[in-house]
């Protein structure tokens, strides 16, 4: 088999004054950091349907990259193809997961049967390659967005034969996840969702969904998949609405429905920022609800507000986004998906290694700047001393629960003047923050 990537070499770590394009500048695999390897504290995965299938394309023409990998396209020829070009680019990254939807893998054929025995040919070559590579599967997901019959969504459509088409993939999906060893199973919300209330009952759309995951986790439980189920939250596009807004929404989702034994978060970061809310948001409400569960790692742009799903560069994110993580002391089953893609004209199968280089270096970097921010200790200090008024007196009444309303009151009264809150002293903290990434 012929090499994908002949130009470019196991990718090394050389330090930031080297010039190489291809070596890592902060990424060191095994560089222990608050007592972990970086590679286990990341779990970097490769995103099956950017890196091996999307050519570029957007909605003024076509694409610039060629994904053929020497093979005529939708045949099994090039599904093996694109597996040959993965493990190739995952061995030369060091990158030692991948994520994918079941037809990022072969092309769809006229019916499930079919589809499902290409799926079977597929998912028996990816083992052998995952056994001589010892690379691993993060998570599988289904893809029910693309095809027409989805219009209306999968768990939340309008027909009941789609539902079952949903149903089926779904199964199959979960049955390749647990022959390949995934540690999770992704939702997305797709196309769940609603473009006007005029044709739409959101109620019974959003029981139907909660139907089908509680028979995705059962069937999976029957198989024997361990790993956590996610939901990827998503406010909008395709859908105008989607169900699974953020995570405050999707949280609420499967507590409602009593999915919340099995379900976690899978927190993508160009999704938060369409949502209106930083990254490190919506990691702070999922790690605060035990709901941290994997991340997909990119980043958007906001003079665009679309998914632009970029390979993440922006160091002060990825610093926040660590320290959350770290805080919340690492994801069980989780890991970092690169769900990004190049930009348009940087159409080369090189610029995609170099996007990845750019993704594990920036997370690196921001590893190592977010375990400096908690040994510094002056953000935990400050947030810890701007409670202080709870520990004692009235405020330690409040947080057992036991003063009432009227104790409240009383005492309120005997303040006087109304009292100040303290400041909340938000450019020092910027500034602590410049000087730990920045102060050497
Ligand atoms: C699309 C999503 C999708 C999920 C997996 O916006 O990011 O790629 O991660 O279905
Ligand atoms: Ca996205
Ligand atoms: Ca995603």
């Amino acid at each position: 088999m012929s090499e994908q990537f002949p130009n470019i070499p196991k990718i090394a770590y050389e330090g930031p004054q080297s010039a190489n394009p291809n070596s890592f500048k902060f990424y060191q695999a095994d560089k222990v950091v608050m007592g972990k390897p970086m590679k286990d504290h990341f779990r970097f995965a490769l995103s099956w349907w950017h890196t091996l299938c999307s050519g570029g394309q957007d909605m003024f023409g076509p694409g610039g990259a060629d994904k053929s990998f020497g093979a005529e396209p939708d045949t099994m020829a090039h599904a093996k193809a694109k597996v040959d070009a993965g493990f190739e680019m995952m061995t030369k990254l060091g990158v030692e997961y991948f994520c994918f939807h079941d037809l990022d893998l072969v092309p769809e054929a006229a019916d499930i049967q079919e589809t499902n025995r290409r799926l079977d040919e597929i998912s028996d070559y990816m083992l052998e390659k995952m056994k001589a590579t010892g690379i691993k599967c993060l998570w599988g997901t289904a893809n029910m967005f693309s095809n027409p019959r989805f219009a209306n969504g999968a768990g939340s459509t309008n027909s009941a034969d789609v539902y079952c088409f949903a149903a089926a993939q779904i199964k199959k999906a979960l049955d390749l996840t647990v022959k390949l060893g995934g540690l999770g199973y992704v939702f997305w919300g797709g196309r769940e969702g609603y473009e006007t209330l005029l044709n739409t009952d959101v109620k019974f759309e959003q029981e139907n969904i909660a139907r089908l995951m509680r028979m995705a986790v059962d069937y999976g439980r029957s198989i024997g998949f361990k790993g956590d189920f996610f939901i990827e939250p998503k406010p909008k596009e395709p859908m105008k609405h989607q169900y699974d807004f953020d995570a405050a929404t999707a949280i609420a989702f499967v507590r409602q429905y009593g999915l919340d034994k099995d379900f976690k978060m899978n927190i993508e970061a160009n999704h938060a920022t369409l949502a209106g809310h930083t990254f490190q948001h919506d990691l702070r409400i999922s790690a605060m609800n035990g709901m941290l569960g994997s991340i997909d790692a990119n980043q958007g742009d906001l003079l665009l507000g679309w998914d632009t799903d970029e390979f993440p560069y922006d160091v002060y994110e990825a610093t926040l986004c660590m320290y959350e993580v770290l805080k919340a002391g690492g994801m069980t089953n989780g890991g970092f998906n690169f769900d990004a893609k190049a930009r348009r004209p940087s159409y080369t199968l090189e610029d995609i290694v170099q996007g990845y280089i750019l993704g594990m270096d920036t997370f690196a970097l921001g590893l190592l700047k977010a375990a400096a921010l908690i040994e510094d200790g002056r953000l935990d200090q400050f947030v810890e001393e701007r409670y202080a008024s709870f520990k004692t007196g009235i405020g330690a009444k409040i947080r057992d629960h036991s003063a009432d309303l009227k104790e409240l009151a009383a005492y309120a009264e005997t303040l006087g003047a109304p009292a100040r809150p303290g400041s909340g002293k938000q450019e020092y903290l910027e500034s602590v923050v410049n000087a730990v990434l920045f102060g050497g």
